[in-house]
């Protein structure tokens, strides 16, 4: 039997933290992720089967009693992860009441889950009702997307079309667009309401002024996701240092035509001026 520091899933959580801080997209304490387990998965590992520690959350999470997440820590760095992966982050079981989590591995200097783990139960909770695979849920500051939400109206249907427009890959990426909430206290469970609501619909809701919530059946889908609106977002950034004037732009037949090859769902009302 292997321990769970040595597991693929704690050696992937490393490598996309730090390439989250790497891309400039969670500095100091920003930023969080939560990766649900298998309890086959769980289980196999020598040092995962008793509780260390049980601590509260501040929602009731009963909806997903018995899941393991493994979870970034309230107040850590991203660009340590690597090295304290046993303190800066921690295997959790959500308890059956749903009020409480048995910490089973990390957090080993007391630390507890992010402060927006209430938005990340929530948005799994939603996900898991669209897709059975649903695993991951990241969040994170991108700078060019942050700053769109200062130029931009913040509608979805703005958003994504602008993001769309910067780069034939972003509706093959985000066929359904993305979702943006309204400016919301963030470490809430008011925010964390409205983005699970938001995220029946979209794999990405957006914080306006602070960053992004995505979710996926991977660390590296999750990441390409954020990745691909990222560059979309830094295209639309650097148009604007050119003058900000387009000749020419994707059409909606060329929409039409990435659909057609990649046989992709749009969100028409998306497509429609
Ligand atoms: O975890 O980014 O929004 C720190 C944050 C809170
Ligand atoms: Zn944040």
């Amino acid at each position: 039997m292997t321990k769970f520091i040595d597991s693929k899933y704690v050696k992937e959580m490393k490598q996309t933290t730090m390439n989250l801080y790497e891309h400039g997209w969670d500095e100091r304490n920003g930023g969080n992720v939560s990766l649900r387990l298998t309890k086959d998965e769980v289980e196999k590992f020598e040092d995962t089967n008793k509780t260390l520690r049980t601590v509260q959350i501040k929602f009731n999470a009963s909806e997903l009693a018995g899941k393991y997440y493994l979870v970034t820590g309230t107040g850590r760095y991203f660009k340590n992860m690597t090295e304290y992966p046993e303190r800066d982050m921690g295997l959790i079981k959500i308890n059956a009441e749903g009020n409480s989590v048995d910490i089973v591995w990390g957090f080993d200097d007391g630390g507890e889950p992010t402060s927006e783990f209430p938005a990340h139960l929530m948005s799994h909770i939603e996900r898991l009702k669209k897709d059975p695979e649903q695993r991951v849920i990241m969040h994170c500051h991108p700078t060019n997307l942050v700053a769109m939400t200062f130029t931009l109206p913040l509608s979805s249907k703005v958003l994504s079309r602008t993001l769309w427009q910067m780069h034939p890959e972003s509706i093959v990426v985000f066929p359904e667009g993305i979702g943006v909430i309204p400016y919301m206290c963030p470490g809430t469970t008011a925010i964390g309401e409205k983005t699970a609501e938001t995220m029946k619909d979209y794999h990405v809701v957006v914080w306006p002024h602070h960053g992004v919530f995505a979710a996926g059946d991977s660390l590296d889908e999750t990441f390409g996701l954020v990745e691909t609106i990222e560059k979309s977002a830094l295209v639309y950034t650097t148009i604007q240092a050119q003058g900000g004037k387009m000749l020419q732009t994707i059409t909606e037949k060329d929409f039409r035509d990435l659909a057609d090859r990649f046989g992709l769902e749009l969100n028409e009302e998306y497509l429609k001026d």
